[in-house]
């Protein structure tokens, strides 16, 4: 089939680089958003989201106007639906004792329904939005069929995950595999075409509901590998043994790669997704849902981990470094790191945090702008998140900044040796007898 214009419904992490990509591949795109914010900054020329080469690729795709953006869709040869599917915690109990967390798949309804005015036959309608088993066929395929036409029969439509790693989302986006499920095998076929526009790496078809399911195990077996990660560590404190060092030596077996510790899950794919296997049968997801807990306990051990460094935290001072949920992002979505400095203040603790990547962070918590602002009057610098310009830092730049010697570092950032050789006192996680 051949693909002339499509609307692009969210501009958000998935749905602005996936527009502006189709758009500087030669097709005529409408990015739509709900956010006026969102369209204004664009339209100002600005992005609202960091990711490396984001910024050139939507400049050239609005300057070529191949991309245009607009609060509602319009008529397309093709829809695709990237919105976000949040989750909120059930406290109804319906689920268990203790709160489970539901998909919110408000964003997708309403998006489909906005498609509903403006479908025509054989049109195509993509969902990409991370979604529970059967959204497609049991939540999205009704909505559209209000028009009148029939799923599979007169419009096709599918189900494509993205895969993409934040921060190497431009690159992942044409490099990767990418899996297509459709309502039928042609839904799937239409499908694959159109990533056929840019995608590079292998299209593989499937049914809708498939499709939605590859995306949620691969995030949930990380969730659990993660959590036993973290287990180590717990376990490793406890027996007197460093976590990192065992883990390097696990791995060097030649089918075993354990990952690893820290913070805690966050970021909005891996901390969220399981949940949607959760909700969707309760009674056959104990693994996953102890993992779930497992890996959003971990900030609690941090704080241990601070209270054995400081002792009572009341009026300490602790300059944090690292705020995003994970390394060399500007995201602080679900980030563990801003759950452990919000346990911390609530101890009595005073913090300063420096993150290069969001200098504002996030409502609530003190930022300073530079890191010698952050360590220079405090009595413990703590490590949360391994970005790269931290790894970097000498223990003689610290020296200079601050009198304090005292490091938590949480993610193996620094060689410890080398840092305990100038004087520093060191307490990793995973690796102090408690
Ligand atoms: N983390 C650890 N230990 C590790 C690896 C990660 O504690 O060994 C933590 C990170 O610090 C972070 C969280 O887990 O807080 C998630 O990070 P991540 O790099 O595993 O995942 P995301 O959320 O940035 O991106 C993932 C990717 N999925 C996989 O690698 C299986 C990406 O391919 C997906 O597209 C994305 O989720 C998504 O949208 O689902």
């Amino acid at each position: 089939m051949k693909f002339q214009k499509i609307c692009v419904l969210g501009l958000g992490y998935i749905g602005l680089p996936t527009a502006s990509t189709f758009a500087t591949h030669g097709i005529q795109v409408v990015g739509v958003d709900v956010n006026q914010r969102v369209l204004e900054t664009l339209k100002n020329g600005g992005i609202h989201i960091h990711e490396p080469g984001l910024r050139t690729l939507v400049e050239a795709a609005l300057k070529s106007e191949k991309l245009t953006v607009s609060n509602q869709p319009e008529a397309a040869d093709a829809f695709l639906i990237a919105v976000p599917t949040p989750f909120y915690e059930d406290k109804t109990g319906e689920y268990n004792e203790e709160p489970y967390k539901l998909a919110d798949m408000r964003a997708v309804t309403s998006a489909a329904e906005a498609i509903v005015p403006y479908l025509k036959e054989g049109n195509l309608v993509v969902l990409e939005s991370t979604s529970p088993p059967r959204t497609t066929v049991d939540l999205l395929k009704p909505i559209l069929e209000r028009s009148g036409l029939k799923a599979g029969t007169d419009f096709y439509l599918s189900y494509s995950p993205e895969r993409v790693l934040p921060g190497q989302i431009l690159r992942e986006l044409i490099e990767n595999a990418r899996v297509i499920g459709g309502v039928t095998p042609e839904s799937a076929q239409v499908g694959a075409e159109l990533y056929e526009t840019f995608v590079e790496g292998e299209i593989i078809q499937t049914d809708a509901t498939t499709a939605e399911m590859v995306k949620l195990m691969e995030n949930t077996s990380r969730d659990i590998n993660i959590a036993v990660a973290n287990e180590f560590a717990r376990l490793s404190d406890r027996f007197g043994v460093d976590v990192w060092e065992a883990i390097k030596l696990a791995n060097l077996h030649p089918r075993i790669n354990i990952l690893t510790p820290g913070v805690g899950v966050g970021g909005h794919c891996i901390s969220v997704d399981p949940w949607f296997f959760v909700e969707g049968a309760p009674d056959l997801t104990p693994l996953i849902y102890t993992a779930r807990k497992v890996n959003d306990e971990q900030p609690h051990f941090v704080m241990a981990l601070v209270q054995k460094a400081l002792g009572a935290l009341k009026g300490k001072k602790i300059a944090v470094l690292g705020l995003a949920y994970k390394p060399d992002v500007d995201d602080l979505r679900e980030s563990p790191a801003v759950e452990v400095v919000k346990l911390l203040s609530d101890a009595g603790a005073e913090i300063r945090a420096f993150e290069p990547f969001k200098p504002q962070g996030s409502s609530g918590i003190t930022m300073s702008e530079t890191l010698e602002d952050a360590v220079k009057d405090s009595d413990a610098i703590l490590v949360l998140v391994r970005h790269k310009q931290f790894k970097d830092i000498k223990p003689s730049e610290i020296e200079k900044m601050t009198l304090t010697r005292l490091i938590i570092d949480t993610v193996n950032t620094w060689d410890f040796n080398a840092w305990n050789q100038a004087g520093f006192q060191v307490y990793r996680l995973g690796a102090n007898k408690l």
